[in-house]
């Protein structure tokens, strides 16, 4: 007993001695970490360390990435330098908030603006042989790269570094020679795919969401969550027109979810996270001429949109409530119109559309169980849950298949995507590219001849797969691919993919 008790008393005082010589959290990150991520932590040639730019990394995650570093990348490996303690005291020290609230004002957002590229120096015709229209470019993040594929040849053209990591669909100017793209940590950047080169960039938040391009080539609008805030850029080169704060008619400010285009209307819409309130930007008139003064127009909800898709002319939201249930959103009227029955977590977000017995319906993905919503877009009443492997992400399609791939992701079934009719709404065959690894998001070739999947590992590839006959074609391997985006699909608002 009196061993133990001893034993009991040096493994505290053990446990004592070495809480009490772990370094303070802010010296060491002083000492190692403020070169590169800033001394305020809001990133620098690394990305930002606050909370909120962590929330996605699992603590054992950080502690991997702080005693290993990251492969590919500039971060180095500190477990030789410091001990296990002091590592993780540094980590949970960056989960911490600073004591004043971040700030990236306007001054901020013109002082990080470069441009490589002035408008008009570059030429304007490809510099390869491909169809600059059936180009996808496919976002690899392992190493934070993109991959600029070739749809005819199924081959890549191009890879370059990016921003870290990209997140939201990259968007593309109308012709399909600009690609722009933000990064979680704030950065736009703008990309001549015809050139291969970037032409600008500019960080516009310290937590971006997404960014949006207006039909008319002369907008980029991105939507914030730290602060809470839209920028307005100028496309050609990036430059501020506006920063907007976000408050909602009683003066709350709101993070924003995403921005969107409304082509049809010639306007922007952005999704608000934290008040019941949609804002609609218009950039030019019914006729399309150009507006002087963008100015946000709220319409005002009953509760807060979580989620959510628009029609093909952009007429109505149909959005997840975050009360539960969902809604239709007349944009024209500016009012609910109609309750969707929708149980689960539909990701509307990932919503496609087809023809079916005469009657446009709409398909999506559910986050929290296996199934895929069928909703009718005359009525809106649910035609059919298709049951799938397990809660999945992405759902996808194209004109000239009559198939819609849907994958797992977030299930044990996640290496497989299942491959369901749209007219019999039954699952009809199944795809597996590697046996227990993650596959999923899936894009068609201009032509919908092929599907392209993401096999989303390290080690990892683009598989390729007839469309008709659900044979694989060819893999390219790459670092951890997430979406790739078809230019053509794209550009055309293509009903089987997210525009
Ligand atoms: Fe995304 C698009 C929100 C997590 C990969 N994601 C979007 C869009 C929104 C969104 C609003 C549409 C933006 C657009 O069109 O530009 N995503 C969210 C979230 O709220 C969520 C759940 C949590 C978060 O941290 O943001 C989330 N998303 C993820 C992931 O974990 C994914 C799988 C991997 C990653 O890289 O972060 C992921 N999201 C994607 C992809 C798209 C996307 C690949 C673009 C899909 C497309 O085909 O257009």
């Amino acid at each position: 007993m009196t061993a133990l008790i001893r034993w009991l008393g040096m493994l505290v005082l053990a446990c004592f001695a070495q809480a009490a010589t772990a370094a303070d959290p802010a010296a060491l990150y002083g000492q190692h970490c403020a070169a590169c991520h800033g001394a305020d932590r809001l990133g620098g040639m690394g990305p930002a360390l606050l909370p909120e730019s962590l929330e996605r990394l699992r603590d054992s995650e950080l502690d991997t990435v702080l005693r290993d570093g990251r492969a590919a990348t500039q971060m180095p490996a500190f477990g030789a330098t410091l001990a296990p303690p002091d590592l993780h005291g540094l980590a949970r020290w960056l989960r911490s908030a600073p004591a004043d609230a971040p700030q990236w004002s306007a001054d901020a957002i013109r002082a990080s603006h470069v441009v490589t590229h002035a408008p008009g120096t570059l030429p304007a015709r490809p510099a390869f042989s491909a169809d600059p229209q059936n180009l996808f470019v496919v976002v690899e993040a392992g190493s934070h790269h993109m991959t600029v594929l070739d749809g005819d040849r199924l081959a890549p053209v191009h890879r370059f570094a990016t921003r870290f990591a990209l997140h939201g669909g990259p968007k593309f100017s109308r012709d399909g020679r600009y690609v722009y793209m933000a990064s979680r940590d704030g950065w736009v950047s703008k990309y001549d795919l015809w050139n291969l080169a970037y032409v600008a960039e500019i960080r516009v938040g310290i937590n971006t969401r997404n960014v949006a391009v207006s039909d008319d080539g002369r907008w980029v609008l991105a939507g914030n969550t730290l602060p809470r805030t839209l920028v307005l850029l100028h496309a050609e080169d990036l430059s501020v027109a506006r920063v907007i704060d976000v408050r909602g008619r009683n003066g709350d400010a709101s993070r924003v979810s995403a921005v969107y285009d409304a082509a049809p209307r010639h306007s922007f819409i952005a999704a608000l996270k934290d008040i019941a309130e949609v804002w609609e930007i218009p950039y030019a008139d019914a006729a399309g001429r150009p507006l002087a003064s963008l100015a946000p127009r709220a319409i005002v909800l009953d509760d807060v949109l979580d989620d959510f898709f628009f029609d093909q002319p952009y007429r109505h939201i149909l959005g997840a409530s975050r009360g539960g249930g969902g809604q239709v959103i007349d944009l024209d009227q500016r009012r609910k119109v109609a309750s969707l029955a929708l149980g689960g977590m539909p990701h509307l977000g990932s919503g496609i559309t087809w023809q079916r017995d005469g009657r446009e319906v709409m398909a999506s993905p559910d986050l929290g169980q296996g199934r895929i919503t069928v909703i009718d877009m005359q009525d809106w009443h649910t035609v059919t849950t298709v049951p799938t492997n397990g809660p999945g992400f992405f759902l996808r399609s194209h004109e000239r298949t009559p198939y819609a791939w849907a994958d797992a992701m977030m299930s044990p079934r996640r290496d497989t995507l299942q491959v369901i009719d749209k007219q019999s709404l039954r699952v009809v065959g199944s795809v597996t590219p590697s046996p227990g690894r993650t596959a999923a998001h899936v894009e068609f070739t201009r032509d919908g001849r092929y599907a392209l999947v993401s096999l989303m590992e390290r080690d990892g590839a683009i598989v390729i797969y007839d469309a008709a006959t659900l044979q694989e074609v060819k893999r390219i391997p790459m670092d951890k691919p997430i979406g790739k985006y078809n230019v053509f699909n794209k550009t055309t608002r293509s009903a089987g993919t997210s525009h």
